[in-house]
């Protein structure tokens, strides 16, 4: 059989799912094998991973699309009428590989055994809460960007680790590593310790566009960098499945593949650029672990800072297009060359992440459909019955908001009775109070296309680009009205979609990784693939 398949394994908020592509050489096909539920664990007023949970889902998720792939195979067989294929042609329909991708800044920390030493916290745990100024003084906030290109924030693995080892110094002598969430995953399936470098990039550890943690900082929170796996480029072949799980699954061997691990920058590598405004530096090539070389990105720690518009070199080109990655959070922001440094992306709250291939995410990270998913699971509990799309039509037929809040606000990040929340971010700030679900949904939807205005409009300033076009990939791609707000907030075109953009990024990349696909083609191979929908600009009344 010519058909490539991969499993990309997406764990998301509050589901995971295993997800069989399969790559015919010209379209990618993605199915959910097996969805799970990701809710976090909420133990004495912590909030934690249940890794052991996911994990045996996710091998439940292997073995129901491994025995999937190999029926697929007799079927062909029998139409063929030939049973002497049978075996050989199930053999070759064989799943190739398997990589695993979450949100940013997890972790767990590694005993001396490979266990996990205790349970690991979800970033919206508030154990933060108390260490943040103790942290923010050791470390001053700029030069936390300065140093790694990340926007300092209280989720970030920086401010984590400072939290976990503040209450429990011992870590530092009975740990023997710390991986972040995919790495752990990886390590799960194929014994192999190794710290993939986009979703280090969100840890605020990691040099600005460079490979290595910073040693300052690793310096003066008293932590040997010997807890750090080697780093590793996205799309990096870490090995075979473990043969105990092989049998265990009835899978047959498949590779084990970082891709870009983390879920935002597997997004990415989904958009599906048009215009190629800007073609994407391809230094930091993707290649078998042990084989992979320094990417040849000035690394920002022995570098002048620049302070002013980055020069970079666009390639002839006037514009580019941004992104919008709309899940759980929104992440507004574009590629570039390398990270931007400058006293402009720091105030306004600019963020650089690594990308697949090298290149760098300019990005800001607002607050996305948490609050609508949140105001959801409270109408719920008591007693309503909406679905998301549900609250999409309500907004709809409300109108036109009175109101704004800040997403970003503070108040609104850990769990909780989110309507309420809204309703009294507009009493303290004087503005009409909603009433009605519906009310609150468009409310929150208009504040989100403001958000994402604002942050394009920022981009702009901060890049020295004009934003010709938005692309808005995953799950918010499919929400219509949200769209629709956005092109009419944002003045420009809108382009939705794909909505699994995780997954098919995972896929494209592994298989990349794996020789089987020419990742130059991703933008026509996406197109063949999903349905993109266009919104134009153009304000409406309602
Ligand atoms: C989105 C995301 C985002 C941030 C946040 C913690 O799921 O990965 O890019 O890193 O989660």
């Amino acid at each position: 059989s010519s058909i490539k398949r991969v499993l990309a394994v997406d764990l998301g908020a509050s589901s995971g799912r295993v997800m069989l592509a399969s790559f015919d050489g010209f379209r990618l096909e993605l199915r959910e094998a097996h969805r799970f539920d990701n809710v976090p664990i909420e133990e004495q007023g912590g909030l934690y991973w249940d890794v052991e949970g996911l994990l045996k889902e996710i091998k439940k998720g292997i073995s129901i699309a491994a025995a999937e792939v190999v029926s697929e195979g007799r079927l062909v067989d029998r139409t063929e009428g030939d049973t002497g294929l049978q075996s050989k042609t199930a053999e070759k329909q064989n799943l190739l590989g398997i990589g695993v991708d979450t949100w940013g800044v997890d972790y767990g920390w590694i005993g001396q055994g490979g266990e996990l030493l205790r349970k690991a916290h979800h970033y919206r745990d508030t154990r933060m809460n108390k260490h943040a100024t103790a942290l923010e003084r050791l470390i001053p906030r700029s030069e936390q960007f300065q140093r790694t290109g990340n926007q300092p924030d209280i989720i970030n693995t920086v401010y984590q680790w400072f939290a976990d080892l503040q209450e429990t110094p011992e870590l530092r002598e009975r740990a023997s590593g710390i991986l972040m969430m995919p790495d752990l995953f990886h390590y799960e399936l194929s014994g192999v310790k190794a710290s993939e470098r986009t979703i280090w990039s969100t840890s605020g550890l990691l040099t600005a566009g460079g490979n290595e943690a910073d040693t300052a900082i690793l310096e003066k929170l008293d932590i040997t960098s010997e807890l750090i796996a080697p780093i590793v480029p996205a799309g990096t072949v870490l090995g075979e499945l473990r043969p105990d799980l092989q049998a265990e699954l009835r899978c047959g061997p498949m590779q084990v593949i970082a891709g870009a691990s983390h879920d935002t920058a597997s997004a990415v590598a989904a958009v599906p650029y048009r215009d190629s405004a800007f073609t994407r530096p391809q230094k930091d090539q993707p290649s078998k672990q042990g084989e992979s070389k320094k990417a040849d990105i000035p690394s920002s720690a022995d570098s002048p800072r620049e302070y002013d518009e980055p020069a970079f070199d666009w390639n002839g080109s006037a514009e580019s297009a941004a992104f919008i990655s709309c899940g759980t959070w929104s992440i507004a922001g574009i590629e570039t060359p390398r990270p931007v440094l400058t006293q402009a992306a720091f105030e306004r709250g600019f963020t650089n992440e690594a990308c697949y291939g090298g290149g760098n995410r300019l990005l800001k990270n607002i607050t996305g459909l948490w609050l609508l998913q949140e105001c959801r699971r409270h109408w719920n509990a008591a007693g309503g019955h909406f679905s998301h799309a549900d609250l999409v039509s309500l907004a709809e037929s409300a109108g036109p908001a009175d109101s704004r809040i800040d997403p970003n606000d503070p108040r609104f990040a850990a769990p909780g009775d989110m309507p309420e929340r809204v309703r009294q971010y507009c009493r303290d700030t004087g503005q009409p109070v909603p009433g009605s679900p519906g009310e609150i949904a468009r409310l929150v939807l208009e504040s989100l296309a403001d958000a994402y205005g604002q942050a394009i409009d920022e981009l702009e300033i901060v890049s020295g680009r004009a934003i010709a076009a938005v692309h808005l990939v995953g799950g918010g791609s499919r929400n219509a009205l949200l769209c629709r707000l956005t092109a009419e907030r944002i003045g420009r075109v809108v382009v939705a979609g794909p909505v699994e953009a995780s997954a098919a990024g995972s896929a494209l990349i592994q298989l990349a990784a794996l020789g089987e696909l020419d990742f130059t083609q991703r933008a026509e191979i996406i197109e063949r693939s999903f349905t993109l929908q266009r919104f134009e600009p153009h304000a409406r009344t309602n």
